[in-house]
């Protein structure tokens, strides 16, 4: 029999989950004491002792440092409150849309995903811990703030301090574990990393079309950098074993404690060696992924860059290409708010309903679940579909290739193309990272008082020879469709009357300080124009942001760290 332990603790006061889970530096995990065993028991908190019993939760994470530790935590920890069975991905590898699909496969109550998503790791680096639903996605808020609620008044938790379990094995073992609800079964089932994940790809993608595309007799060279990331042994399986691209297309696949002393982030700045990579011309697609594997970029022929506001858009405008939503029709489409308007032109030519929902993949859940949503997409490098509840990067890049495989053409030309039909949104986001907090906060204080005085409304904005009339000035509130729950504070929006919008919100991912987003979204349909850079021609737009924030002279940071 197995043995509960009541340990004493005190509470914290930080571990309010933010866009997508508790992210912090892996020193305050470690070293404050009982810091994640007080997070991952106000975790199971939120699960019903009654529900338990019968109750299986995944648990994966993108093997960064920390990982395994947090794993036998959750294991020694679910035991000791009646849970009755952890599914968990071998070593702990399991990628956040594998997480996702795995909830849903087997009807699990939820998940544990251990990762801070894009952000480095490493002993001083950041880690993370996130709880999924049922439905497979992230905890709405109304969850999260229950888990936060929990951790404030928290004074005791239950272990099983002698439950060591090697995470190494396939396999499954049952226990009896004398809990504080009585002695209960639980068990452990270690499970292969990418099976259940691959297994569902099949079904939605044409996989023997994506095996000619990419080994055929006229198949097209790519190459796919997985950052040293979770994503690693999944396009080793999927994309080499099974597809048939050559072993040497992907780099960087073995998943490492510190992502190589990377940011595992797929952007133009932190996915530079994708980037050089291209340049020289011998690949025909490129795609980087981050650390947990939901997010992807994905560039063309000599680094040809596409947008992820683009991206989503373009897959919108080729679905029939996927075999998925042939089967299951596309009932809706949706975007975050900063997400640029590319998406909008689209839905509004196919006559598809389009949701404009704030910044968080967990918005998007609901609309699925409900059957309004089929596909959706955010500009930081996240497109995915109802398949799961979580955002997809392979599946993204499949899609992409799927799209490649029916039309013929490079991504250059199909980018191209779509422009000249739709549009285009030109799009950039500044990010200002690890900035100081009180300027920060300081600075979006005094961009509302600015922005909220009725006299704004309809004031002219220049830079140089462009002028732009603000037509709206607000902060966003989404009220959700489904469930009528409000979420207000989402970023403040200028909207000027020919559409263009320069947005300013702070991110509720980083770790440490505060990160300002800028993100400035204009359209043009004049064809002159379309093929021009978007830095230049949302330069006025950034100077007006700029010089209307005071953001340089308020927290003291003359560039951006990263510009997509
Ligand atoms: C998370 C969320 C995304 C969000 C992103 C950036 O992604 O799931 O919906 O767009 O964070 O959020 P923020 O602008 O607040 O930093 P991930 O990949 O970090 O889990």
């Amino acid at each position: 029999m197995v043995k509960t332990t009541v340990v004493q603790t005190k509470p914290y006061t930080d571990q309010k989950p933010g866009t997508s889970g508790l992210r912090k530096r892996v020193t305050v995990f470690q070293q404050n004491p009982h810091y994640a065993e007080n997070f991952i028991q106000s975790i199971l908190a939120v699960i019903e002792p009654a529900e338990r019993k019968a109750a299986t939760v995944v648990v994966g994470g993108d093997g960064r440092f920390f990982m395994k530790e947090a794993i036998q935590l959750i294991i020694q920890i679910a035991a000791a409150n009646g849970i009755g069975e952890l599914v968990i991905g071998q070593n702990g590898i399991m990628s956040t849309p594998a997480v996702s699909c795995v909830i849903r496969k087997i009807k699990a109550v939820g998940g544990i995903i251990l990762t801070a998503s894009h952000n480095p790791g490493g002993p001083n680096g950041d880690f993370g811990i996130k709880y999924n639903i049922a439905s497979g996605g992230p905890a709405p808020e109304g969850v999260t703030n229950k888990i936060y609620e929990v951790s404030k008044s928290l004074q005791e938790y239950y272990i099983c301090p002698d439950l060591k379990y090697d995470i190494s094995k396939i396999g499954r073992d049952t226990f009896e574990v004398d809990t504080r609800y009585g002695v209960s079964t639980f068990t452990v089932e270690i499970v292969d990393s990418v099976e259940a994940y691959a297994e569902m790809l099949r079904e939605i993608f044409d996989f023997t079309a994506l095996k000619e595309l990419l080994s055929g007799a006229n198949h097209i060279n790519v190459r796919l950098d997985a950052m040293h990331g979770v994503v690693g042994p999944y396009v080793k399986k999927i994309a080499c074993e099974e597809l048939g691209s050559p072993a040497n297309s992907a780099v960087n696949c073995v998943p490492q404690e510190d992502f190589g002393g990377h940011h595992p982030d797929p952007n133009l700045t932190y996915a530079a060696d994708l980037v050089n990579a291209m340049k020289g011309g011998q690949y025909d697609l490129g795609a980087a992924f981050d650390g947990d594997g939901d997010r992807n970029m994905v560039l063309g022929k000599h680094g040809f860059f596409v947008n992820p506001s683009d991206s989503v858009a373009v897959i919108a405008a080729n679905i029939t290409s996927i075999p998925y939503f042939q089967k299951t029709g596309v009932k809706g489409l949706a975007r975050s708010m900063p997400t640029s308007g590319a998406l909008d032109n689209v839905a509004k030519a196919l006559k598809m309903q389009l949701f404009e929902t704030p910044t968080g993949w967990k918005f998007f859940g609901n609309l699925m679940d409900a059957g309004k949503l089929s596909l959706c997409g955010e500009e930081s490098f996240g497109t995915g579909s109802d398949h799961i509840r979580e955002k997809d990067g392979l599946w993204a890049v499949l899609a992409w290739l799927s799209i490649l495989a029916t039309r013929k053409q490079s991504v250059e030309e199909i980018m191209k193309d779509h422009w000249q039909k739709f549009g285009r949104n030109f799009f950039t986001r500044y990010d200002y990272e690890e900035v100081d907090s009180d300027a920060a906060n300081k600075m979006i204080k005094d961009l509302q008082t600015l922005m909220f005085d009725p006299a704004f409304v309809g004031k002219k904005l220049s830079s140089g020879d462009k002028t732009y009339e603000v037509a709206i000035s607000d902060d966003f509130a989404y009220t959700d469709p489904v469930d009528g729950s409000v979420s207000k504070n989402q970023g403040l929006r200028i909207i000027f009357s020919d559409g263009s919008r320069i947005i300013f919100r702070l991110s509720g991912t980083g770790s440490a300080g505060a990160t300002i987003r800028l993100y400035i979204d204009s359209y043009e349909k004049d064809l002159q124009k379309i093929y021009q850079d978007p830095q230049v021609m949302l330069a006025p737009l950034v100077d007006i942001a700029l010089k209307t924030s005071q953001l340089q002279e308020k927290t003291g940071r003359t560039a951006p760290t990263v510009i997509t």
